[in-house]
């Protein structure tokens, strides 16, 4: 079967589905293709936490609504080590804030979205494979159901994760990759109990770094340093909540505790992929870049990704400008290196590093107090984790 569309998009997380509601919303059409089910995408939990521009990105596209009914606005966050802890006021320091609001729910609106305009999105997709992204007519072949395809396409937006298959497509001479990988992992989980704070608590214990976070007034999401490889099977709700209470412990906090509904463990590393563009193919979120989430910031790169992508596209077929087509990798890429190495030094300073001399423990507690005690280093974290300003 031969189809055709403007923008070819591989991929429903959250840079797919936010590129296409962008480029509907501005007349293009495109498709969207997707390997998992819907069922699966809008259950996977994920991210957590909203920069202001994703959230005007939502509110652009028309697909805010639930995120501002259910969505969390929060000022500010707590920094907890020595068994003490450190208010960073987001609003005060920088007059804007964040929102919790979870990552699979931001899937869901923009599938909702999505599907009630009427535009083609293909669940359950395999065999997908990109040609002619040098050419001006490139394809994107799949089978779907048993049936193959081919759509044919303009440009095609690489969406598909850090699994995914669009990054591959660029000739491996042509893509130069920047990674680290961390000693550690971390074990998340997503708790039916009202959280123990109102705000992020970030904790450096010297067992290893702890994170409360949240979902809804009455669901915690909670995580623990650990393993990169650690096996679940070996930690008992028990075992978890009591890690969690040992890591957390501060101000005499007492960590409610309650049914764990969901539990995983992701390895952290950090990743950049340049060039984000090769030819007719444009990569964006996690098939470019990862970063350790101890910044918050993988959902929301995503999103100011396919931001810039969006404009580059209008402007091409609005008024036959290219180069915004063609700046779009640097114009990523600068936002993307701010964004790693926030992550990267948030990790820093928050993850206990098995390798780490005296000294650098040393170096790392120093850091720690300086940062609870002066306005100018709570200043530089607060407007890296609100998001820095698009350029
Ligand atoms: P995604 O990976 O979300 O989406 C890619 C989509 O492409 C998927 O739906 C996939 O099924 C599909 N796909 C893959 N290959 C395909 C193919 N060949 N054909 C068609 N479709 C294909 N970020 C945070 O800020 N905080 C967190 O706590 C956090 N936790 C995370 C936990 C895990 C386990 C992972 C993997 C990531 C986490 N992240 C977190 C980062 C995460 O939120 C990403 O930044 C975000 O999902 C990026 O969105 P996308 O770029 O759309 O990629
Ligand atoms: C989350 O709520 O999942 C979350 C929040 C902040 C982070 C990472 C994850 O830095």
């Amino acid at each position: 079967m031969q189809l055709r569309t403007q923008g070819a998009i591989i991929g429903a997380g959250p840079a797919g589905l936010m590129l296409g509601a962008l480029l509907a919303h501005r007349g293009i059409d495109s498709v969207i293709l997707e390997a998992r089910s819907r069922d699966y995408i809008e259950h996977r939990i994920r991210a957590g936490v909203l920069e202001q521009g994703t959230i005007d990105a939502m509110d652009e596209v028309g697909a805010g609504a639930r995120m501002h009914e259910h969505g969390l606005v929060h000022d500010g966050a707590l920094l907890r080590f020595a068994g003490r802890s450190h208010r960073i006021d987001f609003r005060a320091l920088t007059g804007k804030a964040v929102m919790v609001y979870s990552q699979h729910e931001l899937v869901r609106d923009l599938v909702a979205h999505r599907l009630a305009g009427g535009a083609p999105l293909a669940f359950e997709v395999d065999d997908v494979a990109l040609s002619g992204i040098e050419t001006a007519r490139p394809e994107v072949r799949f089978r779907r159901a048993g049936q193959a395809a081919a759509l044919g396409c303009d440009f095609i937006a690489g969406c598909d994760g850090f699994h995914g298959v669009a990054r591959a497509a660029i000739p491996a001479d042509r893509l130069r990759v920047f990674e680290r990988e961390y000693p550690f992992g971390w074990l998340g989980i997503l708790a039916d109990v009202a959280p123990s704070s109102h705000e992020l608590v970030y904790a450096y214990h010297d067992r290893g770094f702890a994170l409360l976070s949240m979902r809804s007034p009455s669901v915690s999401r909670l995580y623990l340093q650990c393993a990169p490889d650690e096996d679940l099977a070996q930690w008992s709700d028990d075992r978890i909540w009591a890690e969690l209470a040992v890591r957390l412990a501060a101000d005499g906090l007492t960590l409610a505790t309650g049914p764990i509904i969901q539990r995983s463990v992701t390895p952290m590393r950090s990743f950049v992929a340049e060039p984000m563009r090769h030819g007719r193919l444009f990569l964006a979120g996690d098939a470019a870049h990862i970063v350790p989430p101890t910044g918050a910031k993988g959902l929301n790169l995503a999103a100011a990704d396919v931001r810039f992508l969006a404009e580059a596209l209008v402007a091409h077929y609005k008024t036959g400008r290219v180069d915004l087509m063609d700046g779009y990798s640097a114009r990523c890429l600068k936002r993307v290196w701010k964004a790693q190495r926030f992550s990267w030094w948030m990790t820093g300073l928050t993850h206990r590093f098995p390798e780490a001399s005296p000294f650098e423990r040393r170096a790392q507690s120093a850091e720690l107090a300086y940062l609870a005690g002066s306005k100018a280093a709570q200043t530089t974290l607060a407007e890296n984790y609100v998001g820095l300003p698009i350029e």
